[in-house]
């Protein structure tokens, strides 16, 4: 026989001897029954609390100020200011497919920027951060270029409420 065989052979035996069929099967039971009950351990679930369908995250003090770049062709409320984001609608409120249109120049790079401006309908008027900035905007015998406008108005709930900010894409040269 060979040498390997002959140890492997003895070390078998030696256990066999040490443990019996019964212990062996109260061993596998043990072993069974813990990885049965591993998915029922507390475990922290947290990060999938705050998936999208979950309250909109916290707005920063940027997305709060009206001076903030990308607000540069704004008329109405910050919905930042209002249980949303700069671009996400409050809870209870739905975006407005037809917007505002604007270009604003970010100063952190230095590039411009095409940001739509849509408002949330379907509550009264927010009421606060109220932001006036029009850059681009042409007085109302343009009404084409003109954003005193609540986009609402094809919403099934035409009420505004505020208004989100959402970044399109870089400005052509
Ligand atoms: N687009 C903001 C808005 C809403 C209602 C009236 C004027 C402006």
């Amino acid at each position: 026989m060979h040498p390997f065989d002959r140890v492997f052979e003895k070390s078998a035996r030696s256990l066999a001897k040490r443990s019996s069929r019964r212990s062996l099967l109260a061993s596998l039971g043990q072993l069974l029954t813990g990885a049965a009950l591993l998915p029922l351990l507390p475990i922290d679930r947290t990060a999938r609390a705050q998936s999208p369908e979950s309250p909109v995250a916290k707005p920063t003090a940027d997305e709060q100020n009206c001076e903030y770049w990308k607000f540069c062709a704004i008329d109405g409320f910050l919905c930042a200011c209002c249980g949303g984001t700069s671009t996400s609608c409050p809870p209870g409120t739905q975006s407005s497919p037809i917007t505002w249109i604007g270009t604003c120049h970010n100063p952190a790079d230095g590039r411009d920027y095409i940001v739509s401006y849509n408002d949330c309908c379907g509550k009264v008027s927010c009421g606060d951060c109220f932001c006036n900035r029009n850059e681009g905007e042409k007085p109302m015998y343009r009404l084409s270029r003109n954003n005193d406008v609540n986009w609402c108005m094809a919403n099934s709930e035409s009420n505004y409420h505020c208004s989100v900010s959402v970044i399109l894409g870089v400005a052509a040269e």
